[in-house]
């Protein structure tokens, strides 16, 4: 799936890895980011994982989010294959409750960095590339900046009605 020329790439280790992704492809959509959802497994189509991964900059892609489960190689193989910014995913897959995901993704050697949010967490994945974004799209800050106020506003509109 891809929209006309996409800024973020969203990649996953598998296709049981999507319903987690849909919130932070949502998130994408609503700032109006265009967004290419793609499969790229680290050990199951290892190749092709590279080639996207080395292609991406040259493509135009400015973020990549990368989501895996388990033994989650993906996001940290992609960023040695890239000078982008990547984003990882941990997914909760096995039974080890996603905490096999986060510690793969998080303990990058020194010289590889890969952001880590939290397990299961796309819509941070999303916000967090959304930002990077914002860095040189002025657009892109102005949305965050409105999308933070209307969560404060939804905090203080709970708050009031707490002391109603
Ligand atoms: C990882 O293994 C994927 O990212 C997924 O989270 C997990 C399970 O994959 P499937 O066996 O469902 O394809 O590589």
């Amino acid at each position: 799936m891809a929209q006309s020329t996409p800024l973020v790439l969203v990649t996953m280790g598998s296709d049981s890895d999507l319903p987690v992704l849909k919130a932070g492809i949502d998130i994408l959509t609503q700032f109006g980011v265009p967004w290419e959802v793609d499969i790229t497994s680290a050990h199951r189509t290892p190749a092709r994982m590279a080639e996207v991964a080395t292609q991406a900059a040259g493509r135009g892609i400015k973020v990549i989010i990368a989501a895996a489960g388990g033994a989650a190689h993906l996001p940290g193989m992609i960023a040695a294959y890239t000078p982008l910014p990547v984003i990882g995913v941990p997914v909760k897959a096995t039974h080890l409750d996603g905490m096999d995901s986060l510690l793969s993704i998080v303990q990058m050697p020194r010289g590889v960095p890969t952001a880590t949010v939290g397990i299961n967490n796309s819509v941070n994945a999303a916000l967090l590339a959304i930002r990077f974004l914002g860095a040189f799209m002025p657009e892109m800050q102005e949305k965050m900046v409105e999308y933070q106020a209307q969560n404060e506003k939804q905090v203080q509109d709970k708050a009031s009605r707490l002391r109603e």
